[in-house]
C-alpha cells in the first residue's frame, strides 16, 4: 500500500524488515544499543558481531534519539538505532516516540540516504499500544518528509498481520494521499 507525500512516497508492506534493500534499515533499539530481542535480534543477527562492536563504541543513545553505522552483512547499507519509549502512559510517551522517527529521518537527510525503512517502533517489547503508535509514527513521517525531499522513499516493514491493519487504519485516519490519485 502507497501512499504520496510531496514527490516522495511513504509505502507499507507486511515482511521482514532485516531482508529490505534500502539505504538504510532502522532498529527498535535500547539506549545501550546493545542487541536485544524483537527486531533488534534479527537485525544484529543477520548484520554479524561487527554491529554491535560499532554500536559499542558509539556506547548509547537517549530515548527518543538515533544513531547510524553501517549495515555489515545486510542488504541495506547502513542501520540507524532508534530508541523509542519504554511505554508508560505517560503523556510524554507521544513525543518521545515522534521524536524517534524524526531522529532517523534526519539522521538520514544528513547522509544524503534516499530510502529508509521502520519497523512499528516500540509496539513490541516496550508495550506501546498499537493503535496509538501508528498514527504517530505515520504522522511525524509524512511531516519530516514534506521538509526534507531527498528522502525519496519511507517503507514501513511490518512484520504480523495485526500491526499491519493497525498501520493501514492509521494512514486512513491520518489522512494519508493514496499514491495514483
Ligand atoms: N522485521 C520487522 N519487524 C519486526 C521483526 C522483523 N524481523 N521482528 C520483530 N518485529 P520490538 P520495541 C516487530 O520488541 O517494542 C529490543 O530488545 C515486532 O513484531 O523489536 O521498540 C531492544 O533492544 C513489533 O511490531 O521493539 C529494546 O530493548 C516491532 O517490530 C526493546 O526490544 C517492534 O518490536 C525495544 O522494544
Amino acid at each position: 500500500m502507497r501512499f504520496t507525500v510531496g514527490d516522495s512516497t511513504l509505502e507499507l508492506l507486511r515482511g521482514n524488515i532485516v531482508e529490505q534493500d534500502v539505504d538504510a534499515i532502522v532498529n527498535a533499539a535500547n539506549e545501550t544499543l546493545a542487541p536485544g530481542g524483537g527486531v533488534s535480534g534479527a537485525i544484529h543477527r543477520a548484520a554479524g558481531p561487527e554491529l554491535a562492536e560499532e554500536c559499542a563504541r558509539i556506547g548509547g543513545c537517549p530515548t527518543g534519539g538515533a544513531r547510524i553505522t553501517a549495515g555489515y552483512r545486510l542488504r541495506a547499507r547502513h542501520v540507524i538505532h532508534a530508541v523509542g519509549p519504554r511505554y508508560s502512559s505517560n503523556p510524554h510517551d507521544a513525543e518521545l516516540l515522534a521524536s524517534a522517527y524524526r531522529s532517523s529521518l534526519l539522521l538520514a537527510a544528513q547522509h544524503g540516504l534516499q530510502s529508509i525503512a521502520f519497523p512499528s517502533i516500540s509496539t513490541g517489547i516496550y508495550g506501546y499500544p498499537l493503535d496509538q503508535a501508528a498514527p504517530i509514527a505515520l504522522a511525524t513521517c509524512r511531516d519530516v518528509l514534506q521538509s526534507q525531499p531527498g528522502i525519496r522513499l519511507v517503507r514501513f516493514v511490518l512484520f504480523d498481520e495485526d500491526t499491519f491493519r493497525a498501520y493501514e487504519r492509521a494512514a486512513h485516519n491520518v489522512g494519508l494521499a493514496p499514491a495514483g490519485e
